[in-house]
């Protein structure tokens, strides 16, 4: 092996970043102090550290009102609207202060009055205002496009009570509310100003108007008022600010004064307690549909809103609704807002008396959909009977739309089809085959001037599966968006170690640009550099060893490979595959106990839905084996097995710098994306992972070198899914997997209910629909490969550094500068 270049280790590792002058640290440091005393009410005597960061947060939001200005000053050639249920931001304070590049002065200003940043830091809740991954993304697209300067507002809802705070009871998942705002938020600005009534219910009327047209008019039974909540997204470098606009559900009548002056003080607030039930808490759905009505009044809630709020700008800016899609886009995160199809074209008909074709041309050239996921069970219907009752007039709008849409298929001739009536049934809006239902992925699809998918292999899934047929009529519409991660984030605030080895390495630039990572490739072979890459990467798996025994009571060795699976608990995503492969392993050790077994820390992070019975009994075996594993003398510390309780966004930051390895093991076809597996590759965790979603981007930008793949592809996944008896067929072929199956069947990790597990290895034997059997012995490969790379630790960190040197493009800069180009046409 070569070393293409000379890695010089600096006199001074620790140089700060962003250097603080004196005269920025006293400003600061009075702002500070003058907003816990005038704002919060407190003296740095009674202060808490809440209180702390309740004052710190508002002294930084006062820096950026002052960059905000700037922005909203001008009128934009175009907006974007990014339309999202979910916007899971998880805490703020360290990216303000880092795009703002206040970080140190921050941390000297905090010093001087006696107090450490990273305890304040700590007392930020985290905004959980989604579930995963979709959610997710929608936080990084916000924050790139601030940092990219694309004039943007995300648009969702201001939930009291985020996704659910996750304990285990004896192994059990219990939920408990999460109550991020009970102490207030700092960074929001509450817009009373900016209040719109959103309808339910009632009736349509119809009334002959003198254009020979007829009209109608919607007259709602009940109506909620959505009240703004703005936070400010600031940008990289403080350049742009844009805004994060939640909408709170309010009632028009806080209390009937008759009722309770009468003495029915409950009832009195029994209208506004139903109106406020929209926005009190997070559907905790990931990947499946909740189905209930209050999931639905959620979804137009917001996205009425949303429309109400920028056409209403945009007829302020412009005085003529027919220009609006030249001066903004919507992008529609999922189906969730797929009712903007309809309200749009209400919206434009009934307020601003369009004729059908035009409104129908401004709704189809402002609207796009992004699709997150294939899986049936998440593909979002709405009974016929439950539209007409809570959105009579969009149902009716649905009808006509779908009736232009058929009739269109029949002048293209279509109808000399054999099996025209099938494709009628196959591109009609309505689902007709299981009562009548609202298809609102073949609504948003559409009603979009372009579908996007998340990963090069969804978006040839989706023309080939489940849109294949809308497909057909329009080849032009659906294109490719691979996800991307904010690098702000997920590289420089989570990992300052390793960010200041890049920044060393190849200059500050780097945080600019992250293509200059690329010259990282020239260090993976050099001594220096690599003892300081590996340096980082110690230093933080002790801070996790620290968290690990803190929450959970385990004691790990830093320096055993720490193996990571985190994300939603969901069977196609397989932890169940890398539990069996631990028990596997497990039994492996105590056969052969003198083996030189690589020592390895196997790391669970993640929720079940709570009515998701079978991902709840997962968590369970995972910390039934855990505990059997740890406490086994003769495995000492081959082998350990953790499962940190209420993964979040900020415990993500703490986990993924520390993380050697990243199981990325779904079944082939089925994961859409993925963006964990960008964040740990990036920060240098190797990944164990099937041709899934953007693993095979991932793969062709590493090098297939560097990353370990296993199983069958889509393809291979699709065809032995046809076949008989394939879980049989795997299981009775691998006396190992065979093994480790009947120790868990026999009770062996739940001794006293030994029955505890068999929904789980039932399911294996008979039926196995994510295909755990099948890739199991090849999983079992890829992993004792991993075992003997990490033996060669120059290999092992050659790999690792070269992770982080190719990960670039996956930076959602890139993902938002071709939504922009591709799709918004938006300049940047
Ligand atoms: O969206 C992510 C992808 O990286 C993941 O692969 C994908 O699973 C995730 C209903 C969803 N798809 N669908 C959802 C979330 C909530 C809900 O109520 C579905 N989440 C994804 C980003 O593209």
């Amino acid at each position: 092996r070569t070393t293409h270049a000379t890695f010089r280790e600096p006199a001074v590792w620790d140089k700060p970043a962003q250097p603080a002058s004196g005269d920025a640290v006293a400003d600061l440091r009075e702002a500070i102090r003058g907003k816990l005393a005038y704002a919060i009410g407190k003296t740095p005597e009674t202060a808490r550290e809440r209180d702390w960061f309740a004052a710190t947060a508002l002294a930084l939001r006062d820096r950026i009102v002052d960059a905000c200005q700037a922005t909203d000053a001008s009128v934009p050639n175009k907006r974007v609207y990014y339309l999202s249920l979910e916007f899971l931001i998880g805490r703020l304070l360290s990216d303000a202060m880092n795009n703002l590049g206040l970080v140190e002065t921050t941390r000297a200003a905090l010093q001087s009055l006696g107090v450490d940043l990273g305890t304040v830091e700590g007392a930020e809740p985290d905004a959980a205002l989604g579930n995963g991954g979709l959610g997710r993304l929608a936080a990084c697209f916000m924050e790139s496009m601030a940092s990219i300067g694309i004039p943007a507002m995300g648009y969702g809802i201001r939930y009291d009570h985020g996704l659910f705070r996750q304990t285990f009871e004896d192994g059990w998942q219990r939920e408990a509310p999460e109550t991020w705002l009970a102490e207030g938020n700092p960074w929001e600005f509450a817009r009373p100003d900016a209040t719109y009534t959103i309808g339910f219910g009632g009736h349509v009327t119809m009334a002959a108007v003198s254009d020979g047209v007829i009209r109608r008019h919607w007259y709602p039974a009940e109506t909620v008022l959505a009240v703004a909540h703005d936070v400010p997204v600031v940008g990289w470098k403080g350049k742009t600010v844009n805004t994060l606009r939640l909408w709170k559900a309010e009632s028009e009548a806080p209390v009937e004064l008759a009722q309770f002056n009468g003495g029915d003080h409950v009832g009195a607030v029994s209208a506004r307690m139903r109106a406020e039930a929209i926005s009190r808490v997070l559907y905790p759905s990931d990947s499946s549909t909740a189905g209930q009505e209050l999931r639905l009044r959620q979804e137009y809630f917001f996205t009425s809103a949303s429309l109400q709020d920028l056409v209403r700008r945009h007829v302020a800016e412009r005085g003529d609704v027919r220009s609006l899609h030249d001066h903004a886009a919507i992008q529609l995160n999922d189906t969730h807002p797929a009712i903007a199809v309809p309200e749009l074209m209400r919206i434009l008909l009934e307020d601003h008396g369009l004729q059908w074709e035009d409104a129908w041309h401004v709704t189809t050239n402002t609207l796009h959909y992004t699709n997150h996921t294939l899986l049936p069970e998440a593909l979002e219907t709405w009974p016929v009977e439950l539209m007409e009752r809570l959105l009579p007039r969009h149902m009716q709008i649905i009808y006509l739309i779908n009736w232009m849409h058929l009739e269109e298929q029949g002048r293209h001739g279509r109808q000399g089809e054999t099996n025209f009536a099938a494709h009628l049934a196959s591109v009609s809006l309505i689902d007709e085959s299981q009562g009548r239902r609202v298809r609102m992925g073949h609504l948003a699809f559409h009603g979009a001037r372009r579908v996007n998918g998340v990963s090069a292999l969804h978006t040839d899934l989706m023309r080939s599966t489940v849109f294949r047929d809308l497909h057909a009529l329009d080849g032009d519409k659906i294109v490719n968006k691979t996800n991307g991660i904010t690098f702000r984030r997920w590289l420089h605030n989570a990992n300052p170690g390793l960010t200041r080895l890049a920044v060393e390495a190849v200059g500050s630039g780097v945080l600019d640009d992250p293509g200059l990572l690329r010259g990282l490739d020239a260090f993976a072979e050099d001594p220096a550099f690599v003892k300081r890459y590996a340096a980082a990467r110690f230093s933080r798996k002790q801070a996790l060893a620290e968290i690990i025994a803190e929450r959970t009571g385990i004691e790990v060795d830093p320096s055993a490979l720490f193996d990571v699976q985190i994300k939603r608990i969901h069977e196609y995503k397989r932890q169940l595959l890398n539990v069996i492969e631990t028990v596997a392993l497990y039994q492996a050790i105590k056969a052969e106990p003198h083996k030189d077994w690589t020592p390895r820390v196997k790391i669970f992070g993640g929720k079940a839905a709570p009515s998701y019975s079978q991902a709840k009994l997962i968590i369970k075996l995972a910390l039934d084996v855990a505990k059997a594993v740890n406490d086994d003398p003769e495995v000492a510390d081959r082998l350990k097995v953790v499962f940190l309780p209420n993964y979040s966004v900020s415990l993500a930051e703490a986990i993924i710098p520390a993380a050697d390895l990243s199981e990325q093991i779904s079944t082939a076809g089925m994961e859409a994306s993925g963006t964990g597996n960008m964040k740990l590759a990036l920060n240098g965790a190797l990944t164990v992972g099937t041709l899934d979603g953007a693993n095979i981007e991932i793969r062709d930008h590493v090098g297939a070198d560097n990353i370990f793949i296993f199983g069958l592809d889509a393809a291979g996944v699709q065809a032995r899914i046809t076949e008989t008896n394939y879980a049989q067929k795997a299981i009775q072929a691998s006396p190992r997997l065979g093994a480790a199956l009947d120790m868990i069947a026999s009770g062996r990790f739940s001794p006293d209910e030994p029955n505890r597990f068999r929904p789980l290895t039932d399911d294996l034997r008979h039926r196995d629909q994510y295909l755990l059997t099948v890739d199991f012995d090849d999983y079992w490969r890829a992993q004792r490969q991993i075992d003997a790379a990490w033996k060669d630790q120059a290999r092992w960190w050659a790999m690792a550094i070269r992770n982080t040197a190719r990960m670039a493009w996956f930076s959602s800069d890139r993902s938002m500068r071709e939504y922009a180009e591709e799709i918004w046409r938006v300049q940047v």
